[in-house]
């Protein structure tokens, strides 16, 4: 029986029961091909299946598994907190000293509000935004994914991309036809729009490190100049973090770029991998917010004690910043090999990579917007991705998502990926061979 027979067992009775199986369209597996592999248990760098396998994974959650899979002092917080009860509806202590954590780490946050996914965190950051101008249109990139509210289910990355539906049904188009959308790293762009739409415009949003696009970094001066159009503009600036935020540096990519954003959604390692996110940035914003102002926002489990503790365990073992130089060592030396073995098999590719969030796209040319990563092989991806699986290396099932290193992968980690790679690359020119024969 194949590898993966209780996964496909699991699968076909999951789909009795769920659309498509799973509780997120990226883990479907559908754009690579195959069923999902149902997952058991993981541990650091290592996830182990139905089946018994064991994987290298670099997925880690889609990002809050910066420490790795059962970090035990994340694990012994949430326990003691759940001790204690696992959620009030009332305020607790905990949500005051994450809070207090949150703005020392982001200086540009004066003021924060927990919900419990990124998605909540980016639809009330632009309630937020909408409530203090008055105005009720926004800007955001094409392919940057924010979570799924209507608002910015337009000309979407991640799972939209994967599954070629930029644009969701279900969205009413007197709602979409407040979404307007520019290409990212584009500022003429973005300067454009908002001259032709001058006054009207409340916010533009975007991710300052495009993440779900597979990686695409920002061009040299694209956010600073981002910044002062919107200042000009008076358009409220929302850098959403939900990804890069304690990822790519403990203050996130605002603090590597040093450019201050009005507004910031953060997510994923917030929480350290129980729901959890947040909004907040300027005070004289956040106090639009009920019940200090009267923009509404709530939440029956926002700030959930076990949540808190996570996200504080979890931010407590980043906050020296030493964290940082090792993932981006480890995930150098991984980004290096890559290259070597991509080369070694005569396969073209193209790695951008930030700290420890690395995509490969299968192209030759260099990848700076949604645009170019549409140009990019899916299908020798898909080969890369399968001949990796069957080796016990775990990559995001798309091209459209990003690779998370963790403190978790040691050096042997990295070099059985890289052993691994070299044989992924090996298959992919194979298949090309054959794709050429069968083109000819
Ligand atoms: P959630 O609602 O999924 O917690 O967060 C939405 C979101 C907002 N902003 C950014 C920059 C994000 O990356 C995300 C979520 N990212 C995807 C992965 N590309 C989550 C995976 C999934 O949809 O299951």
């Amino acid at each position: 029986t194949s590898r993966y027979a209780r996964s496909i067992e699991m699968h076909q009775r999951a789909c009795q029961v769920m659309p498509g199986g799973v509780s997120s369209p990226v883990r479907s597996f559908k754009s690579v091909g195959r069923e999902p592999v149902t997952v058991k248990s993981g541990q650091g760098a290592m996830v182990t299946d139905v089946d018994g396998n064991a994987y290298i994974d670099y997925i880690g959650s889609y990002g809050p598994l910066i420490l790795g899979h059962a970090n035990d002092t994340v694990l012994a917080a949430i326990t003691k907190a759940a001790s204690r009860g696992s959620s009030f509806g009332m305020p607790t202590e905990a949500e005051y000293q994450l809070a207090v954590k949150v703005i020392e780490a982001v200086p540009s946050i004066e003021m924060v509000r927990f919900v419990n996914s990124g998605t909540e965190a980016t639809m009330s950051a632009l309630r937020v935004a909408r409530a203090a101008t008055g105005r009720s249109k926004i800007i955001k990139c094409i392919g940057c994914y924010h979570g799924h509210h209507d608002s910015l289910l337009v000309e979407a990355g991640s799972g939209c991309a994967t599954q070629g539906v930029p644009s969701s049904p279900g969205v009413p188009s007197d709602t979409a036809a407040n979404t307007l959308s520019v290409p990212y790293n584009d500022a003429q762009a973005l300067e454009a729009v908002l001259d032709a739409n001058a006054g009207q415009i409340a916010a533009f949003i975007l991710e300052p490190i495009a993440g779900n696009m597979g990686l695409v970094l920002p061009r040299e001066g694209y956010l600073a100049k981002v910044r002062d159009l919107c200042t000009k503009h008076g358009v409220v600036l929302i850098f959403d973090e939900v990804m890069t935020g304690f990822r790519v540096a403990y203050g996130g990519a605002q603090a590597i770029h040093q450019i201050k954003p009005d507004l910031t959604c953060l997510g994923k390692i917030l929480g350290g991998g129980v729901p959890c996110a947040a909004y907040g940035g300027k005070r004289e914003l956040m106090q639009h917010v009920a019940p200090q102002g009267k923009m509404y926002q709530a939440g029956t489990l926002s700030g959930n004690p076990l949540a808190m503790a996570a996200g504080l365990a979890t931010l407590e073992q980043l906050q020296d910043g030493k964290a940082y130089e090792l993932l981006d060592a480890t995930s150098h030396s991984l980004a290096l090999g890559l290259e070597l073995q991509a080369a070694k098999a005569g396969v073209p590719i193209q790695i951008n990579r930030v700290g420890s969030m690395i995509s490969c796209f299968f192209t030759s040319e260099p990848v700076h917007s949604f645009e170019d990563t549409c140009r990019c092989d899916t299908k020798r991806f898909t080969t890369f991705f399968n001949a990796m699986l069957d080796q016990g290396v775990m990559l995001p099932p798309s091209q459209f998502e990003t690779w998370f290193v963790s403190l978790a992968h040691d050096r042997q980690a990295i070099e059985r990926t890289i052993e691994a790679a070299g044989i992924a690359f090996q298959a992919v020119a194979e298949s090309a061979g054959s794709e050429k024969i069968s083109q000819s």
